[in-house]
């Protein structure tokens, strides 16, 4: 997607992780903060579950329908594709759009099904590169600590073994891709979130001096 270098866009933020590392909960407190101090922000969901393509990955978490691998792979990248351009002109308008989830947990939840790494990044290569990758990653020590998973697909101890070793790779192969960082999300909420705040200020400060670019 070639855009051409605006003056002054938003930051476009990825914050990843493992289901109950807290991803929600610290996306909300970033909301407020961007808020309370008047930036120009808003909160883009993977899945975004309101969508006609997000009602059919609603229903396969819910296990109340049944899908191929590929064909669920597919879907949620068509998820972030159906959004992309909306995202491309808020950033340029100087939207700062922090994402929760993005093509990171798109590529390591197929693969750690067992589908290739490269067949699953394929189909996000040329969605908008985000300017800071945030992981929020926990021990399976600490995971353990905080109680038991919700009732969905994925929310099961081997599955998010195997998310979290994905996570471990991708995060190496695509070091030089955008900025990643890894915060230990079985830290406070309190510490957590002061340091994707610290992380978020300088994606803004990073995005004033270049364009987006894709991925
Ligand atoms: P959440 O609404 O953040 O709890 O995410 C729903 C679940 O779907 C969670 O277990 C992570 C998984 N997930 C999110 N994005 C993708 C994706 O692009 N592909 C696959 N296979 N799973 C995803
Ligand atoms: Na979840
Ligand atoms: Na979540």
């Amino acid at each position: 997607m070639a855009t051409p270098v605006p003056t002054s866009r938003g930051a476009l933020i990825a914050i990843e992780g493992l289901d109950r590392a807290g991803k929600s909960t610290q996306c909300d407190l970033l909301m407020e903060r961007l808020q309370r101090e008047g930036k120009k922000a808003r909160l883009q969901k993977f899945p975004d579950r309101t969508t006609t393509i997000g009602k059919m990955i609603d229903s396969y978490l819910k296990s109340t329908s049944q899908l191929d691998d590929h064909a669920i792979h597919l879907l949620f990248s068509a998820n972030r594709w159906e959004l992309a351009a909306k995202i491309l002109a808020d950033v340029n308008e100087g939207w700062t759009i922090i994402m929760d989830r993005y093509v990171y947990s798109g590529v390591v939840f197929s693969a750690a099904k067992g589908l290739g790494y490269e067949y699953c990044r394929t189909p996000d290569t040329g969605l908008p590169r985000p300017d800071a990758v945030i992981f929020l990653d926990l021990s399976a020590a600490d995971a353990a600590k905080r109680g038991g998973f919700g009732e969905e697909r994925y929310e099961v101890p081997k599955m998010q073994r195997r998310v979290r070793e994905m996570f471990q790779f991708m995060m190496e192969d695509v070091r030089d891709e955008g900025d990643w960082k890894v915060l230990d999300a079985g830290k406070s909420v309190e510490e957590v979130q002061g340091e994707i705040w610290g992380l978020v200020e300088k994606a803004e400060e990073f995005a004033k001096g270049t364009g987006l670019r894709s991925i």
